[in-house]
């Protein structure tokens, strides 16, 4: 273990939880941001907040048209940043697509998405991280609650909370068709897991993994205090969350796809040290190190 590791996790016995000691929402005054001060303020509280219809229809048809593309094209795909399902039988996940996709590229570079992370984040920002979760209908299989920021911290070197994920919503997210389940206010602590990062974690996690989520005892605690919210929108919304707040989401058993794409900002203060766990980097499309 890093001994300048503040939020020590994976270190192979149970340890309560940690306080965070930095902000949620970093800029306090001033600057402008395309989210309303309400929407920050729910930001601030919730550790995320929907925008609807942040994009139009067209741009939503042709970010989603491009998620088709994308997940069949190995010209610009390697093999390694698509993920199947468990089954083998859909693709999950594809990483990277500020990389391989100029459409992505051109729409995460948007003033309003720069504009909003670095007003968040108080800083410059870069992507860490981008990807498309698919979710088809019938075969898009669940995510186990964890915090986003446990894993890149963990396995990435993340030092501190100080990044954003903003989802683009391409299809609508509904109550049927595994919506993201939030705890609200979870963002506020740290859970430590048990357990201990094997080499190459990555290669199988990424299909869904119990490693890098809290005790189901934890889960049940702060979920009883906080309740769970499922984020329900319509396509061409966005969804802005922190990065540690608590959240999962159902299998689809639905017929109805739920295509949403993830881009990743972090403050060019934040920059990823070497890894807590001890083992190597992850590969550049998951953890950009530019
Ligand atoms: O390992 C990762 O980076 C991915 N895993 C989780 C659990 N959340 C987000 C991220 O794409
Ligand atoms: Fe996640």
């Amino acid at each position: 273990m890093n001994i300048a590791d503040k939020y020590p996790s994976r270190t192979g016995n149970a340890s309560s939880v940690i306080m965070r000691d930095c902000p949620v929402l970093h800029r306090k005054h001033g600057g402008s941001c395309p989210l309303s001060k309400e929407d920050l303020s729910h930001y601030e509280d919730n550790g995320f907040v929907v925008v609807e219809d942040w994009l139009s229809q067209d741009t939503t048809a042709e970010l989603r048209a491009e998620t088709l593309r994308l997940r069949s094209d190995s010209a610009s795909v390697d093999i390694e940043e698509r993920v199947t399902e468990r089954s083998g039988e859909s693709i999950r996940t594809v990483y990277g697509i500020h990389k391989n996709s100029a459409l992505f590229a051109r729409a995460f570079s948007n003033a309003r998405f720069v504009e909003l992370s670095s007003h968040i984040l108080n800083s410059d920002t870069y992507i860490h991280q981008s990807r498309i979760n698919y979710k088809d209908g019938f075969s898009g299989r669940e995510f186990f609650w964890h915090s986003d920021f446990e894993t890149w911290h963990v396995e990435d070197g993340m030092p501190e909370m100080r990044c954003v994920s903003i989802l683009i919503a391409l299809d609508n997210n509904s109550l049927v068709n595994g919506p993201i389940l939030v705890i609200p206010r979870s963002q506020r602590q740290f859970y430590p897991c048990v357990g201990t990062t094997p080499k190459d974690h990555f290669k199988t996690s990424l299909m869904g993994s119990r490693l890098g989520s809290p005790s189901e005892d934890q889960i049940a605690k702060v979920a009883q205090t906080y309740g769970i919210v499922p984020v329900v929108c319509r396509k061409g919304s966005i969804v802005v969350f922190d990065c540690n707040v608590l959240h999962a989401s159902n299998n689809n058993i639905s017929p109805f796809d739920r295509t949403n794409v993830f881009v990743v900002y972090n403050s060019v203060e934040n920059r990823l040290q070497a890894p807590y766990c001890g083992r190597s980097q992850r590969p550049e499309y998951l953890a950009s190190r530019r």
